[in-house]
């Protein structure tokens, strides 16, 4: 066209991420992605990962730290395939990823070059959308289309791969666009709510994760607080959605189907913010919650609505639906409930977690963030760790561990006020290691405490609470040195043996300014799975 001023595809990609706030790029580079990162404008800054599920996974913490979208430059199917685990926390999370990769070039596609890549058939499962596109001048208007997507409730990741001789064609510019996708839930349907509220004896509250999402915290503490309603966090939570040391908060459901039910047995009126109905784990079949109760779900899922085993489920915005319930239902009261704190750990030795968190929780500054991953622990964790602000806690949404380091890192870099803590498992942190080397080069300085029990305890409790018995391999992990490994990729790093150690090594670490790692001999753990025991007849798998 005479007169217009014709761009590259490449030119073009870099002002469309511009324009959508993407300007940080987390990625492992590869052959095929080096016609779009040659040359970086000195507006965008890569943050290297050294393995994918951590340059995905840092990217994954970095986006829930800031609450948008964040660009991953993966390399073809190579670095796809290490990164997906990420992707799929990032889909069973909601965290609005781009991510794109590389392809071999379009010209000997067909030839089946070496790092060809089936990427898109490969992470479709675990994304909103997944594709290569069919021209090279359609890459950038692909990546706005995909950020549109991925931002849209219920949030999640992306992907499109790109092959590598797109990024020279030329390209005609993609005009700016903006969505509002926030979905208002159906007043009708909330006035059914509303009354069965009204007319309830014992109404509670259950918080999920998309209370963060949705940008509801205090739109929840305020209905819990008309309402004075008991609050459960959803079981397994992959954040907490509640303030910890609230009067009305009961602390979290199990994750199976009795112990549940029988959990808000007292309630004849049960509301689920934000979760899905329900996230079990261990196979203990019983009534979704006990017959009579009624049940409602609001989520901004409709797939999670679908797929709720019962109830009435309002799909839509939880802060919005939050406040409209309160708007219109009818304030209560009641005498608060005693709820007697746990008793304050002994210092034994070794040092158990229980005595681990209650240390760092009167240590740790009331703002600091957890990004955890300590299998066996987590129960004490819950019990120990008391943290009422929003955006303070986040874990494995899906089992897949790997999650905590990178989703550290990448929090520690999006909150630079703020402090963050990984209580990670010796066996999890394994999975991605290599965080410790970002931490460093990126100046984040997150605390990383690792449990170090040198077993899988996690497994061996869920040997005990199924009777496998414990003739199993591959449960112990003795001899890993993670003060030698931390130091290795240059991170200050100690070892706590004794309880009286653990102290001073947590303080001496806030005092900083630089990522510790503080590596702590503690008593194996594993007596409970995810809080549960022979008490609620387990599954026998013998
Ligand atoms: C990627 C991945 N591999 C394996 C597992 C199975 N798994 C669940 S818990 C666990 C043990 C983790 O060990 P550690 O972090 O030391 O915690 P502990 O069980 O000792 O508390 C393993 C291997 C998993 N969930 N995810």
């Amino acid at each position: 066209m005479v007169g217009v001023t014709v761009s590259t595809v490449r030119e073009v990609t870099y002002e469309v991420l511009r324009n959508l706030g993407m300007t940080v790029i987390f990625g492992n580079p590869g052959s095929t992605e080096l016609p779009f990162l040659r040359d970086m404008p000195p507006d965008f800054e890569y943050v290297l990962g050294l393995h994918e599920r951590v340059a995905a996974g840092i990217a994954l913490g970095y986006s829930l730290g800031k609450g948008a979208a964040t660009f991953v430059n993966l390399h073809s199917i190579a670095s796809t395939g290490n990164g997906l685990s990420a992707i799929q926390d990032a889909w069973h999370m909601h965290v609005p990823l781009v991510v794109t990769a590389g392809q071999q070039d379009r010209r000997h596609l067909l030839a089946e070059p070496f790092l060809i890549s089936r990427a898109v058939e490969t992470v479709r499962p675990y994304v909103k959308w997944a594709c290569e596109p069919l021209r090279a001048e359609d890459v950038p208007a692909s990546i706005a289309r995909g950020y549109h997507l991925a931002t849209q409730p219920p949030m999640g990741p992306v992907f499109i791969s790109i092959p590598m001789d797109d990024w020279t064609h030329d390209c005609q510019p993609v005009a700016p666009r903006q969505i509002s996708g926030k979905l208002q839930s159906d007043p009708a349907a909330l006035d059914e709510l509303v009354q069965a509220l009204d007319s309830g004896r014992n109404p509670a509250l259950v918080a999920g994760s998309q209370i963060e999402e949705d940008g509801g915290w205090h739109a929840v503490v305020a209905l819990a607080e008309h309402l004075n309603a008991n609050v459960y966090q959803d079981p397994i939570a992959s954040r907490w959605t509640f303030p910890r040391s609230h009067h009305l908060f009961r602390g979290g459901l199990l994750p199976a189907q009795q112990p549940l039910a029988d959990q808000l047995a007292s309630h004849d009126v049960v509301a689920v913010l934000g979760a899905r109905i329900f996230l079990y784990y261990a196979h203990v079949p019983g009534h979704t919650v006990k017959p009579g109760t009624k049940l409602f779900q609001l989520t901004n899922s409709p797939s999670d609505a679908a797929a709720a085993l019962a109830g009435t489920s309002i799909v839509g915005n939880i802060a919005t639906a939050a406040e409209y319930i309160r708007a219109h239902s009818k304030p209560r009261q009641r005498a608060p409930e005693d709820s007697a704190p746990s008793p304050d750990p002994r210092p034994e030795h070794p040092v158990t977690p229980a005595f681990l968190f209650a240390t760092l929780n009167r240590v740790m500054p009331r703002d600091a963030i957890i990004a955890e991953e300590c299998p066996s622990a987590k129960g004490e964790l819950d019990r120990y760790v008391r943290l009422d602000q929003p955006g303070s806690f986040y874990s494995v949404p899906n089992g897949v561990l790997g999650f905590g380091l990178p989703a550290a890192v990448g929090l520690q870099m999006a909150h630079p006020g703020r402090r963050v803590v990984c209580p990670i498992g010796d066996g999890s942190i394994q999975y991605s290691v290599q965080a410790l080397w970002t931490a460093v080069q990126q100046n984040a300085p997150v605390i990383v405490i690792v449990l170090r029990n040198s077993d899988y305890s996690a497994l061996k409790g869920f040997c005990d609470f199924t009777q496998v018995g414990r003739n199993v391999p591959g449960m112990d992990i003795p001899g890993i040195d993670m003060v030698k490994i931390a130091e290795g990729y240059g991170i200050a790093a100690q070892l706590v043996d004794r309880p009286d150690e653990l102290e001073p090594a947590l303080r001496g670490a806030f005092a900083t300014a630089e990522p510790r790692l503080i590596s702590v001999n503690v008593a194996p753990g594993g007596q409970k799975t995810m809080g549960m025991d022979q008490s609620v007849h387990p599954p026998n798998y013998r």
